[in-house]
């Protein structure tokens, strides 16, 4: 691969909806700029951009690939993306390292739920995008009512700057409003504009000075004063209107069928910023920050995007440089970790392929092997000059499995192989449930788990089965009770007595559990037997007695007692204190709490009265309900007990326009019809244990 200059870069992630063509314009790209002979397609797995194994046998994008594409003395780092919103951390891993967006659309079912959210990925790091509106050749593609339908969603100044010639059967090549030439077919060669364009264009051309114009107060006084900007300053006004986000620069085409492609790419090149309009803040160890400009002479600050493990190779670790150059033959220092890392060779990557570099330079896209203690979203710097790049925000797991190994050989591989994943993927999450011991596996929805869980198969041999998770109950208890519990144990040998009054009282949520002995009076129970008390009753904590659910948020007072002379003891305390705790517990009330979860749901209009009869049926309390742009926001709070297969089920009411998040908010009473639902069931297996 050539050698370009920070300025002779491009780093531009896709986004759009599934299916909106995203890994086929990539390999438009690369096929029309000579790296690849033979243009591949995605209906047969044999894009640059869809090499993953899952990718190719499920015929979408599973993961974030990078496709380097030379272009006139430049080049394009094309970051292709998952429409799917499970990979939403493929997509913002490519967002984190990307100067600018194009968004593309389907000009036939126009802006889709993946649009918005891609389009919201690219707020929250505020990149400038343009749209491409591909599949122009669809029948019924229709070039105005995408636009209009893109004003309808958007903020910003939304002007086209390539037009279409011909729509649907008849679409034909494109007309670049700047240069006002048409570039028919693969858009080779300019042509001049075909004569029934001409007004049209001579109108959008009109849209687009004006847009051009805004961007620049000297522009926008030669315009007013009704004088022609040259092509340059056209230019000159849409990089820095597009740069600045005011202005989103519309194009259109057909990746399947390579109409307006060059074009688009000349545009890329022409209005897209290159590395070094941007600048990041880094955190210093000393927590202050500084700022980094994608300049090759500066510290080297490298942020890895993106980690594949590979059974052969080991890891691969993807980054970006954001300042300074990374050298092959080099030590970089790691963080978080703190560790020397020692890089023997550097490539640049070309979807799988790995193509050697002796450097990677500032502002470009690189890949290291082998990296032993880095992880996605690490920084790699220098030891001497200690940065750290700050990671995206990930939404939290909506969707969650327990796993428990196949086989004995699975159980020992478990734990490595689990972590290898969450390593790889900062949205998968693995933790063991305290309460009911399982092993949960968390991510964004029932595919991306599916595939986590079929990764791990392959690449490593580790062989999991899942059941839906069991729900983390606790027990507590809604009033006061009093009892106390005698134990003695007084026939042939050493004898065992103690006895304990005590008092169980509710706490606030969050209260926890408290112990007290203050009440107890003139000496009824020696000082030295309140631990032994104590540890009675927590040996219970973990293993309620309703239901066997951890407790929580109870107060015990232990406030009288006996003792013998001989037989009072450690062990008879404990017993004592852990009898008393079981029936004074199962006097006051008892309960159980389940979680409650914030839930927001977005949806197309339509599909509101369906949302909220069926959360009305997962015992849901709709907070909050708004409509806008067609589109419907629903706020709830649901127990999580009924939440375990949200994301299949809204998958299946809204044909995958629905989208949700949602978050632990408090603990609530079980309603009593249900909880003596699991009450029996736990009894149940608590009684076939036993056996
Ligand atoms: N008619 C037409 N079909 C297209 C065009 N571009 C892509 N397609 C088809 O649309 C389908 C999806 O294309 P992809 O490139 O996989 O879309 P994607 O955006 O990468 O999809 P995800 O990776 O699932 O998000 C494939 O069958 C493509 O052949 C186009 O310009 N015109
Ligand atoms: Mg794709």
């Amino acid at each position: 691969m050539a050698s370009f200059t920070t300025a002779q870069l491009r780093n531009v992630t896709l986004i759009g909806h599934s299916s909106s063509g995203k890994t086929t314009l990539a390999e438009t790209m690369v096929f029309d700029t000579g790296a690849v002979s033979r243009r591949g397609r995605v209906e047969d797995g044999t894009t640059v951009g869809d090499w993953d194994e899952e990718a190719i046998r499920r015929r979408i994008s599973v993961a974030s690939s990078v496709i380097p594409c030379e272009h006139k003395g430049h080049k394009i780092n094309v970051l292709d993306t998952p429409g799917f919103i499970d990979f939403v951390g493929e997509i913002k891993g490519a967002v984190s390292v990307a100067d600018a967006g194009i968004v593309l659309i389907d000009p036939v079912s126009g802006v889709e739920v993946g649009t918005e959210l891609g389009w919201g990925y690219l707020d929250e790091r505020e990149l400038p995008r343009v749209v491409f509106v591909n599949k122009m050749d669809r029948e019924n593609a229709n070039f105005q009512r995408a636009l209009d339908n893109l004003r309808e969603t958007f903020s910003g100044t939304i002007v086209p700057v390539q037009i279409p010639v011909g729509e649907g059967g008849e679409f034909k090549g494109v007309i670049d409003l700047v240069s006002m030439k048409a570039f028919m077919g693969d858009g080779a060669t300019a042509s001049e504009i075909p004569g029934n364009m001409a007004a049209v264009a001579d109108d959008a051309r009109t849209q687009l000075i004006e847009a051009a114009a805004e961007g620049d107060d000297e522009l926008i006084m030669k315009y007013l004063e009704g004088e022609e900007l040259t092509a340059d300053e056209i230019n000159r006004g849409l990089k820095a209107g597009i740069a600045g986000g005011k202005v989103i620069a519309v194009f259109c085409g057909s990746a399947a069928t390579n109409v307006g492609i060059r074009p688009f790419m000349d545009a890329i090149v022409a209005f897209m910023p290159d590395p070094t309009a941007k600048t990041i803040t880094a955190q210093k160890p000393d927590g202050s920050e500084e700022t980094l400009r994608a300049d090759a002479t500066g510290p080297l600050a490298a942020f890895v995007f993106k980690t594949v493990a590979d059974p052969y190779v080991g890891k691969i670790s993807y980054f970006r440089v954001f300042s300074g150059v990374m050298r092959g033959d080099s030590r970089i220092y790691s963080l978080p970790s703190g560790t020397e890392e020692r890089v023997s060779q550097v490539f640049h990557p070309r979807g799988k392929e790995q193509l050697p570099a002796t450097e990677i330079t500032a502002g470009d896209i690189g890949i290291v092997n082998k990296l032993a203690a880095t992880g996605t979203n690490h920084t790699l710097c220098d030891r001497g000059h200690q940065l750290t790049i700050q990671p995206p925000a990930y939404p939290d797991p909506l969707f969650s499995v327990a796993v428990t190994p196949k086989t004995k050989a699975d159980s020992a591989k478990m734990g490595p192989t689990l972590g290898r994943a969450t390593e790889e993927d900062p949205t998968l999450e693995v933790r063991t449930e305290h309460g009911t011991g399982e092993v949960i596996l968390s991510g964004m929805g029932e595919v991306h788990l599916d595939l986590a869980i079929r990764r791990m198969e392959q690449k490593f041999g580790l062989g999991l089965l899942t059941a839906v998770p069991k729900v983390p109950y606790n027990e507590s208890i809604t009033r006061s009770a009093s009892d106390y519990h005698r134990h003695k144990k007084q026939t042939g040998g050493a004898g065992q007595f103690g006895e304990v009054h005590m008092e169980i009282k509710p706490l606030e949520r969050g209260g926890g559990f408290e112990f007290d002995t203050s009440r107890v009076f003139g000496g009824s129970i020696q000082n030295s037997f309140f631990p032994s008390i104590e540890k009675g009753i927590r040996s219970r904590l973990d293993r309620g007695p309703l239901a066997g659910y951890p407790v929580v948020d109870v107060r015990c007072e232990v406030y009288d007692g006996k003792m013998h002379p001989v037989d009072s003891k450690d062990i008879a305390f404990q017993i004592a204190g852990r009898e008393v705790f079981k029936k004074t517990f199962l006097a006051a009330g008892p309960v159980l709490l389940e979680p409650i979860m914030d839930v927001t749901i977005t949806v197309p209009e339509e599909y509101m009265g369906d949302i909220m009869s069926d959360l009305n049926t997962r015992r849901g309390r709709v907070q909050g309900m708004e409509q806008n742009k067609g589109k419907g926001v629903v706020t709830a709070q649901v127990p999580l007990a009924e939440m375990q297969r949200y994301a299949i089920d809204l998958r299946s009411i809204t044909q995958g326009r629905g989208v949700y998040s949602m978050k632990f908010s408090h603990r609530e009473p079980v309603p009593a019809h249900i909880a003596d639902g699991i009450i029996a069931q736990a009894k149940r297996e608590a009684e076939a244990e036993d056996e």
